[in-house]
């Protein structure tokens, strides 16, 4: 039989094992993150704003960034006393229609996380689609405005998230 004290290590132990292999949060934790939670900006602006700060706008490549992302913007507090959130992202069809990219890293938007329907290019005019990103929730919204893209004026202004980009 062991002793109660033997049981004990061996479960910290254990513990303290399991702890140390989940990496994968400290991995997309190396990202820091800044929220215009106060003022707007149309998408370009926000673009300079961040780099501006030695940041880019957000890139959101896969569902443990947007993961990431949540959690940030829950410590702000701001979804607790708003009942949506939207803010510009770096995802863009401007170089050409259709073709979503990340401007923070020039990579495809390869992660289908878009607000059902979307995107769409709503036509504003006969000149202006969308073609600039946000992200957006909306409390009463369900899966469909769960922290998903949809396509926006990119001459409008909202708020907008900032990231730092792992070396
Ligand atoms: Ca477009
Ligand atoms: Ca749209």
């Amino acid at each position: 039989m062991m002793k109660p004290q033997t049981l004990f290590l061996l479960l910290l132990l254990t513990a303290l094992q399991l702890a140390a292999q989940d990496t994968t949060f400290g991995l997309f934790r190396q990202k820091e993150y800044y929220f215009s939670s106060s003022f707007k900006l149309n998408w370009y602006k926000a673009v300079e704003y961040c780099r501006s700060r030695g940041m880019f706008l957000l890139s959101v490549r896969n569902a443990e960034e947007r993961a990431a992302v949540i959690e940030y913007l829950d410590s702000t507090g701001y979804t607790k006393t708003h009942k949506g959130l939207i803010a510009w992202i770096s995802a863009n069809d401007l170089g050409e229609e259709g073709e979503f990219h990340w401007a923070s890293t020039g990579e495809r938007v390869n992660y289908q996380n878009w607000s059902e329907t979307e995107p769409n290019d709503y036509k504003i005019d006969d000149c202006n689609g969308e073609d600039c990103a946000i992200l957006e929730y909306w409390s009463e919204g369900g899966a469909n405005y769960n922290y998903t893209f949809n396509d926006r004026f990119c001459g409008r202004e909202y708020l907008f998230i900032c990231e730092t980009l792992p070396a």
